[in-house]
């Protein structure tokens, strides 16, 4: 049974949200993932929204770009939390679809992440998930142990050689 849906307007932004696909797997988390445009299909969309409930899903992380408004009705329609990603897109850097995603009305809220940060939206819902989940919680202790790990050696390997010979190595 998926607990994370995750569903994006465009294949264009799949290269993003794969990470966010990459990072549950890591972490041992089942989800489901689709492309559904709000705007392009608008019938098929509230569908999927209205069943993900019912499909055992507890968090939806929702990526747009442009006039981003994906997460918003998601939001609007599935009652436990969404997760939006905009997406930087190709004229405005990501900025519209920044601000349509967090500027939600008081009421509807998204907890929206970086432009394009398909891997801290499913860390986010991976915590959401882990208030009520010790596999979960035991999982995201062990991944922030191992990236502390990893900058405490890259630390020690500067502290060693130099910065010179640091980048030269890079
Ligand atoms: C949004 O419009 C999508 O989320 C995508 O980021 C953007 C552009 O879509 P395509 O024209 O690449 O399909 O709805």
């Amino acid at each position: 049974m998926p607990k994370v849906g995750i569903v994006m307007g465009s294949d264009s932004d799949l290269k993003v949200m794969g990470k966010a696909a990459d990072m549950l797997e890591k972490l041992g988390i089942d989800y489901e993932m689709t492309i559904i445009s709000a705007h392009r299909m608008p019938d098929t969309f509230f569908n999927w929204a209205k069943a993900a409930e019912g499909k055992g899903i507890k968090v939806i992380i929702a990526g747009a770009g442009m006039a981003a408004h994906l997460p918003g009705m998601c939001a609007a329609l599935f009652p436990m939390p969404v997760v939006g990603v905009p997406m930087s897109g190709k004229n405005l850097e990501g900025m519209d679809a920044l601000y349509s995603i967090v500027q939600m009305p008081p009421g509807i809220p998204v907890a929206t992440v970086a432009i394009d940060g398909g891997m801290n939206a499913a860390i986010l819902a991976a915590k959401i998930l882990a208030t009520s989940d010790e596999t979960i919680l035991e999982k995201l202790k062990d991944y922030s142990a191992k990236m502390q790990a990893t900058v405490q050696e890259k630390a020690a390997k500067l502290e060693k050689i130099g910065y010179k010979a640091y980048l030269e190595n890079c």
